[in-house]
């Protein structure tokens, strides 16, 4: 059965800046979407009942098709929705390559930043969550690292917004042109939460009058058109339908991932987080698939992008 009539889902929650990349991403190519909103910490039982364990925000839902990962759900938005694109130039592959270090080591530092600047004023839930997300098992030691070095991981913020500011000084209205494109979310996400969540954000940006113009610009691209749904409707949405049909297999595959094993995925990094256990109904170089079944949700596909994620083998 088709879900492709079903209409686009996001779990996630206002704060979320990853999110935020997100809903930018609808507002690019002015989709109309329905916002679940989802508990800040885990656990998140409604979430985790369509994803098999995956835990963090956001999650895009559309029928019974699972997206984990904001690249992820930027790569099916492209080829359900072609038109606007993502990839306005011709450069998808250093958009690519660009989006891996702006999710990955520029995000962290961010994170860092935004932490390790709140000190003792992050409730505790909140820090014992996200310090073993980002900072590892000892991550109160992180954070008073972080905390003890801040002037140093400013100077580290400050070198990339001086880049993004000078290649916008042209007047540019995005990062590559005239035309938005992913790239502008996945920069975008992280101004984004240092200026919004850093005491010091928006006076350390004020140094870059371009890059602010273009955070101005992103912006007025919007959420798309947005209405609010309930997680029980979520789920009762992903019961109505069954998943797409599965989109290919593999055979260069270089762990010998094939439809029909079972396998479970986790964030490749040391998060602490619970994987997900599924049979593999595709895989190919950037994403892959498994199959599990929900009592309540029923049959669901559940994708994650291989960049960055760990695929275990069972019984290898
Ligand atoms: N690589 C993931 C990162 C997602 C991520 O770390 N999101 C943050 C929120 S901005 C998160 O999940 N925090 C913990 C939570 O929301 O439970 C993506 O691109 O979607």
């Amino acid at each position: 059965m088709s879900g492709q009539t079903s209409e686009i889902i996001l779990h996630n929650y206002p704060q979320s800046p990853v999110a935020e990349k997100a809903r930018i991403a609808f507002g690019i190519k002015g989709l109309a979407w329905r916002d679940v909103e989802i508990p800040r910490l885990a656990p998140k039982p409604m979430l985790t009942q369509l994803t098999g364990g995956y835990r963090r925000t956001p999650v895009m839902q559309i029928g019974a098709d699972i997206y984990c990962d904001s690249a992820c759900i930027i790569r099916e938005l492209e080829r359900r929705f072609p038109e606007p694109t993502y990839f306005p130039t011709t450069e998808a592959a250093m958009m690519w390559a660009a989006s891996r270090w702006t999710d990955g080591a520029l995000f962290d530092l961010a994170v860092k930043i935004v932490l390790g600047s709140a000190g003792d004023n992050l409730p505790a839930d909140f820090a014992a969550d996200r310090g073993r997300l980002y900072l590892g098992p000892d991550w109160a030691a992180g954070l008073r690292a972080a905390n003890a070095a801040l002037p140093h991981l400013a100077s580290q913020m400050r070198a990339p917004m001086g880049w993004l500011n000078q290649q916008l000084s042209d007047g540019r209205a995005y990062l590559l042109g005239e035309a938005p494109a992913a790239i502008d979310a996945q920069f975008f996400h992280v101004v984004w939460f240092v200026r919004g969540r850093w005491a010091q954000g928006p006076e350390f940006l004020a140094e870059f009058p371009h890059l602010e113009r273009w955070e101005r610009n992103v912006t007025a691209l919007g959420h798309g058109t947005v209405s609010p749904m309930t997680p029980e409707e979520a789920i009762a949405a992903a019961a109505a339908t069954e998943p797409l049909d599965p989109l290919g297999t593999d055979p260069r595959d270089p762990q010998g991932i094939m439809p029909g094993a079972e396998v479970t995925v986790h964030p490749d990094v040391d998060g602490g987080e619970q994987g997900v256990t599924g049979i593999v109904t595709a895989s190919d170089a950037d994403t892959i698939t498994l199959a599990r079944r929900d009592e309540k949700a029923g049959n669901l596909a559940v994708h994650f992008p291989r960049a960055g994620y760990r695929v275990e083998l069972h019984g290898t």
